[in-house]
Formats: structure tokens, sequence, C-alpha cells
């Protein structure tokens, strides 16, 4: 394994206290150690996607997803694309092309080497148009246990200019901490399944205030991604013309040997973790939820704690022996 003999395996090379001294020993070639040394820096880094199909894939997955999204491909100034449904999730089950820029094997051997353990993507989002999401982490989301081993590698599918509301992101923001229920005082296990982000919006927009942090946008050529760390902030910017499309393919990616689950309904100190059952998008397979090399099973956890339970209750009358 790449990672056993590090003094942080639970954290990843690139986002580690220690990056400096791990990067001589990431295997990166010039270039990518420009990327390792962004990424860590500002939580984002810019890469020309790795598929010299790369345009044809984009085509065929744009006039095959289009008419299900109810869009025309022109950017006309007549035809306005603004609300209809906006996304599809998970294309990769069903579109190979989604598949196979979510399993593109560069991509996953460079943020295998940059993270220190194999990546594999887990979700596929496409947007035709863009999300005018508020500033958001995917942290309470998708996280790992270690934390911080997931990232999001977001494709321009079209160039990107500044009316068809571009990805924005707050850089350095992932070095923040990640704010979680017991930061904001709140209980996740069983909350409403449809609040994963509004709870911590104050807070992130707050802390962004407090630091005076500048937004900024990814004007992408076609062709173009952005890979981003966990805990980066990031969001879609306002649409101001609402003739433009904004095609994008969104992969998140995690990490082999960690369990993953939603923080937004979890109470961690509780031990009720709202695990995710992860299947890898390259091969089709499930992934375990793994802690230190033990499979995480949710019943599981709840009957260790009726077991102790029962044996506090019998410690409590027991007969002393003499
Ligand atoms: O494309 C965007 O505007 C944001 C997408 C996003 O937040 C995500 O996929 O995690
Ligand atoms: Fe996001």
């Amino acid at each position: 394994m790449l990672y056993q003999s590090r003094l942080l395996p639970g954290v990843p090379l690139v986002e580690s206290p220690l990056f400096e001294n791990e990067l001589e020993h990431m295997e990166l070639d010039s270039t990518e150690r420009g990327i390792a040394i962004q990424l860590h820096g500002k939580g984002y880094a810019v890469i020309d996607f790795p598929d010299p199909e790369i345009d044809a894939r984009i085509d065929r997955i744009r006039n095959r997803l289009a008419p299900e999204l109810g869009i025309t491909n022109d950017n006309a100034p007549e035809s306005i694309k603004t609300g209809g449904k906006g996304r599809v999730q998970d294309a990769w089950k069903r579109d190979e092309d989604v598949r196979a820029i979510a399993a593109n094997a560069k991509v996953i051997d460079l943020l295998s080497r940059l993270y220190g353990r194999r990546a594999f993507p887990f979700q596929t989002l496409n947007f035709p148009i863009g999300t005018q999401q508020p500033p958001h982490t995917d942290a309470v989301h998708f996280s790992s246990i270690p934390e911080r081993f997931m990232c999001g590698v977001w494709l321009a599918m079209e160039d990107i200019d500044a009316g068809a509301g571009p990805l924005c992101y707050v850089p350095g923001s992932h070095k923040w901490p990640i704010v979680s229920n017991t930061m904001i005082g709140r209980r996740g296990w069983g909350q409403d399944p449809t609040l994963v982000q509004e709870p911590y919006h104050d807070v992130w927009n707050a802390i962004v205030a407090a630091h005076g942090a500048p937004i900024e946008h990814f004007l992408a050529r076609k062709g173009q991604a952005l890979i981003w760390a966990a805990n980066l902030l990031h969001g879609g910017s306002t649409q101001t013309d609402p003739t433009r499309t904004r095609w994008s393919q969104v992969t998140h990616y995690f990490f082999d040997d960690c369990a993953y689950y939603t923080p937004a309904f979890s109470d961690e100190p509780l031990g009720r973790l709202a695990l995710r059952k992860i299947v890898n998008a390259a091969d089709g397979l499930p992934r375990p939820n793994l802690y230190l090399g033990e499979t995480l099973k949710p019943s599981a956890r709840k009957k260790i704690m009726g077991r102790s339970f029962w044996k506090r209750l019998r410690g409590r009358f027991a007969q002393p022996t003499s």
C-alpha cells in the first residue's frame, strides 16, 4: 500500500501538514508537482482533461442528455435556458461516455498519487446550465473517515463565459475548519433529508465575510477541468445571460480504505453515522465502509452498544465472591 509507512496515513498527502516533506515522495512530474502545490495551497487546481477523445465524448453526451433535460444545444438569442430539470445524476450507469470521463485512468492515477490512497469515482452529475448554487463545501454531503479523502473534478463541456454562471470558489477555504453539526449545535441523525447545505449557509457566509476572502470564477475552456479539495467552498455564480448553456460534468471521488458517510445527517460523537452504500463507477462494484481495515455496518454498531449496556447492568447486580 502507498501510505502505510507514513507518519500520517490518515491524512491525504496533498492536505498534509507535512506536505513539503511528502511532496518529495509523491512520484510527480514537474506539471503534476505544480498541481499538487496549487491544490495544497489554494484547494483547487486546473488541468487539461487527459483524454484524446474528449471532444467527441462531450458532443455525444450533450446530444443524448439535451432532449431529456428539455434543452437545445444552441445558445441562440431567442432560446431561454433557465429552470428545467437542471441536472442528471449518475448518468454513468447508462452512458458509456459519462462513465469513461469518470473512470479516466490518468485522472484516477494522478488523484491516487496526490492523496496517497487509490481514488475511485462514485458519483457523476451532468449540468446543462449553471446551478446558481450558493457557496458550500461537499464535506457535509459526502465525507470519509479519515476525513478529506474526497474530491471533485469539474469538467467544462463547452467554453464558459461570465454570463453563463460559471463555477465559483473561495481559494484557500479548504484550510478552514470543516463545519460540522457539533460546531453549529445541531443534531443530524434523522433530520429532513432535503436539508443538506442550508443549516451551514449562514456560518459559511460569515466566515467568508470575516476573512474578506475573494470569490474566483472558473472561466473555463472546453476540455479544462478543475479539481477541488473536500472542504473548498464552491458554488455556481448567477446566470446573468438566460440564453447561455453551461454544460459540465462533475465527478466526485472517494479513496480506498475509508468509511463513507453523510455528515449532515450524522452525530459522530453518539456513534450515529449515516453510512453511504458506495459503488465504484469505474467497475460498478460496491465498496465497503472500512475503519482501519474493519468493516463498519450500521446494525453492528447498535449491537456493540447493546452488549455493553447489558454487561454494565450485569456488573451492577453482580454478587461479591468473598
Ligand atoms: O457546478 C456547479 O455550479 C457546482 C456543482 C457542485 O457544487 C458539485 O457538484 O459539488
Ligand atoms: Fe458541491
